[in-house]
């Protein structure tokens, strides 16, 4: 049977699995994005719908000032005694941290906090009930330590475990009890080109720890393959007996290479010789996927490709940066319409401004939004943007220049920051687009129901991680207003916003 990977595609790093009666349950790594921590739920491991995210409030997420890519680095998702727990670090507000419920659709508890410095938080109940906190810690390594699961606090000394096989970074540490045996998974080498699998198993949690003589388990370094840095995994036991792996991995294009899809959830099949995992039967993983797989699963629902804001509720699809202010976003005031007002911060800023997006899930795309905004005075805009990350971004937008209504196109990569298309627009409603392949950003717009008018466009590259960008997460369309330092007196009402994918 053939599957396609990655199983769910986009910018999902750091994917962590729990197995719970007939259902699968993933969670992965959110950064300065709120809410945080996405968890979707499968029944065959390949098709995968989004049911919540784990971290829905500022109580427990704080993202004030987060900068990109910080925030919460690498979950870690288990079901202990009917209760789901979810361990994770926000790097840059608070540190280690887990949080507990009994319906993972829901809401959440607030975060129980664990002491530790580094990130890659993870949490192992064993047999007799003592429960293991380990996580890493940038030089020294591995920690690990026993936890009171109520309090979080620590009941043993943290002391350092099994570290690797020697490579850089051995991080992203889960642990398994298998066959009465204590099995260590780590990810080695950095999240880029050298990233890797490996494991070593011991008959006591406290060592000593055997490497597994196949380590890595799984690397592509040095491949010439379509998928790259597949790293930091977790195994899970199906149902049915067998094996699986989610790790993460990339689809870098052009070259040098770079990737801007961020790092994707990939899945592959896990047999075992000797008491060892053996991954993919030592293959490369592939586009396309052999393997035999659970009784296929599809979901009815999938995520909507488009929003015509009728509901006054928004999809699990949408996003902030930082911890949004509802009232800037708002679906009631004129229904159909989502209602967007820009504060003082812009796009450049990491004070939670004035932006909604989701994520480039393909390359070949086109994303288009249309928007009654006719601001009032010169620092007043709003658009459509192609968000790297607050460096390295491209907008369409309307603005006001003396007397007339301006459309203009900016692109910031880095220090560089230009406005390198402007022109007066009449009244009306104004259609906005993005078309994307893997080379180029193609800007446009349209009055009312004119045809698009093609205005700039700007490089894929300078908006990947490669290039200096989004160094852990990938690209977002989004709608944004800004008053550029001063409260907008309009606001901007987007009518629809819809991605086409061509791949
Ligand atoms: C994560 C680390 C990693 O904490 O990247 O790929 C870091 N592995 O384990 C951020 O996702």
């Amino acid at each position: 049977m053939q599957y396609h990977n990655p199983v769910i595609p986009g910018y999902y790093p750091d994917p962590s699995i729990c197995c719970v009666g007939d259902d699968f349950y993933l969670v992965t790594s959110s950064f300065e994005y709120f809410p945080g921590v996405p968890i979707f739920q499968s029944r065959d491991l390949v098709n995968w719908r989004q049911i919540g995210h784990c971290l829905t409030r500022a109580s427990q997420l704080p993202l004030e000032g987060c900068h990109p890519s910080g925030g919460i680095w690498a979950p870690t998702l288990r079901y202990h005694n009917g209760t789901f727990y979810m361990a994770t670090t926000n790097t840059t507000g608070g540190g280690h941290f887990y949080i507990y419920t009994n319906d993972p659709a829901g809401e959440w508890s607030e975060p129980v906090w664990v002491a530790g410095a580094g990130w890659d938080a993870s949490l192992f109940f064993d047999d007799d009930g003592t429960v293991y906190f380990q996580w890493y810690e940038y030089p020294a390594g591995i920690f690990q330590a026993e936890i009171e699961i109520q309090t979080g606090k620590f009941l043993s000394e943290p002391y350092i475990t099994w570290n690797g096989t020697g490579a850089r970074s051995p991080e992203g540490p889960h642990l398994y009890k298998i066959n009465g045996r204590y099995y260590l998974i780590v990810a080695e080498g950095g999240t880029e080109d050298g990233h890797m699998i490996s494991i070593a198993r011991s008959n006591s949690i406290s060592g000593p720890w055997e490497s597994c003589p196949h380590n890595p388990i799984l690397t592509h370094r040095s491949l010439d393959l379509p998928i790259q840095t597949t790293g930091h995994g977790d195994l899970v036991q199906a149902p049915d007996g067998s094996w699986w792996i989610v790790f993460l991995g990339t689809r870098p294009v052009g070259y040098p290479r770079y990737h801007v899809l961020g790092r994707e959830t990939f899945l592959a099949p896990v047999t075992w010789s000797d008491g060892w995992p053996v991954v993919n039967q030592q293959q490369p993983i592939q586009l396309e996927m052999e393997a035999s797989l659970l009784p296929p699963h599809p979901w009815d629902e999938t995520e909507p490709l488009r929003d015509d804001f009728d509901d006054p509720s928004l999809g699990l699809h949408w996003n902030w940066v930082q911890n949004p202010e509802m009232l800037n976003y708002l679906t009631t005031d004129r229904p159909g319409r989502l209602r967007l007002t820009g504060r003082a911060a812009t796009l450049n800023d990491s004070t939670s401004p004035t932006f909604i997006g989701r994520r480039q899930r393909h390359l070949k795309c086109r994303a288009t939004t249309r928007l009654d905004f006719n601001p009032t005075s010169e620092n007043e805009e709003a658009g459509l943007v192609i968000l790297g990350d607050n460096r390295h971004h491209y907008e369409i937008g309307i603005s006001r220049l003396s007397e007339e209504r301006i459309i203009i196109v900016r692109r910031r990569i880095g220090t560089l920051q230009a406005v390198v298309a402007q022109q007066p627009i009449p009244d009306g409603l104004v259609r906005l687009s993005v078309t994307a392949d893997e080379f180029w950003y193609t800007l446009s717009y349209a009055i009312g129901d004119q045809p698009l008018t093609e205005l700039a466009q700007g490089e894929v590259r300078y908006l990947c991680t490669e290039a200096g960008a989004a160094m852990f997460t990938g690209v977002y369309f989004g709608m944004y207003a800004t008053g550029n330092g001063q409260d907008c007196q309009v606001p901007a009402d987007f009518e629809f916003f819809e991605i086409e994918y061509e791949d």
